[in-house]
């Protein structure tokens, strides 16, 4: 069977502008395919544009909105000119950490911002784009899980329940879509070195250093190539789960330091 042709087709990404969402632009871009991007920063999207063309995307279009915000993922997923209105591949990428407190140190603002972003905000975009895949009888969701959705580590705490949430929600939504053609699949990757750590520490550079300390970390592009990869796969193949950590990881707690 053929891979899935991504030319001319619509992905859409969220929390685009940085790390892996615009590592996956990149990547989709080389296969082809128009560039519906969301994100916080849109002047971030705008500076990525002119590559994202260069490498291959026919056209780009971006949307400023925070996954959060229900009503404004909704207007702005409702009122998509038409040539981007018929979304192909979903990515629900935006995400985020805050924090790695013990539970009951933990503050509740952090845990907000976690669970309305990696929960909430993902459940958000997909409602508002499930429904058109269905009635075009073409689509696929893909979501961003985490190896700290098999196992928690020490501070991980709502973090690793917000991934765990992403995991069976994704599970599920292949349940409810079964018997369409529209696919779902879950990119579970464990250390990336990206803005990642910097967020969850609020901007200690040094503390999020550490993190990576030692380990050669995945980067942003090897999770991009998996997507892509799951993206690609003939019509009626369905990558469910990829699990993918750096040959120096195990799983969250296991690391290999040099
Ligand atoms: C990102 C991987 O281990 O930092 O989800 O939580 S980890």
């Amino acid at each position: 069977m053929p891979k899935n042709d991504l030319r001319d087709r619509v992905v859409f990404i969220t929390g685009a502008s940085a790390g892996i969402g615009a590592a996956c632009a990149r990547a989709f871009a080389r296969e082809g395919a128009r560039l519906l991007l969301a994100a916080r920063r849109l002047e971030r999207l705008e500076s990525l544009k002119g590559e994202l063309q260069a490498a291959g995307a026919p056209a780009v279009h971006n949307l400023k909105f925070d996954v959060q915000d229900r009503k404004a993922v909704e207007s702005a997923l409702q009122s998509l000119p038409k040539e981007w209105s018929a979304i192909d591949v979903l990515v629900n990428n935006a995400g985020l950490s805050r924090g790695l407190d013990k539970l009951w140190e933990g503050k509740t603002d952090d845990w907000n911002e976690m669970i309305d972003t990696n929960v909430k905000g993902l459940l958000w975009v997909t409602r508002a784009l499930v429904p058109g895949m269905i009635e075009r009888g073409r689509g696929h969701v893909i979501n961003l899980g985490s190896t700290a959705q098999e196992l928690a580590y020490p501070g991980g705490n709502v973090y690793c329940g917000t991934k765990a949430a992403v995991k069976l929600i994704n599970d599920g939504l292949r349940q409810d879509l079964l018997g369409t053609p529209v696919r779902v699949t879950s990119i579970d990757p464990g250390m990336v070195e990206t803005e990642f750590s910097e967020v969850r520490f609020r901007g200690d550079a040094e503390r999020a250093a550490r993190v990576y300390r030692g380990v050669t970390p995945l980067a942003a592009e090897d999770v991009a190539d998996a997507i892509v990869w799951a993206a690609t796969r003939p019509a009626h193949v369905n990558i469910a789960h990829v699990l993918m950590t750096t040959i120096d990881q195990a799983n969250s707690i296991m690391f290999n330091r040099k």
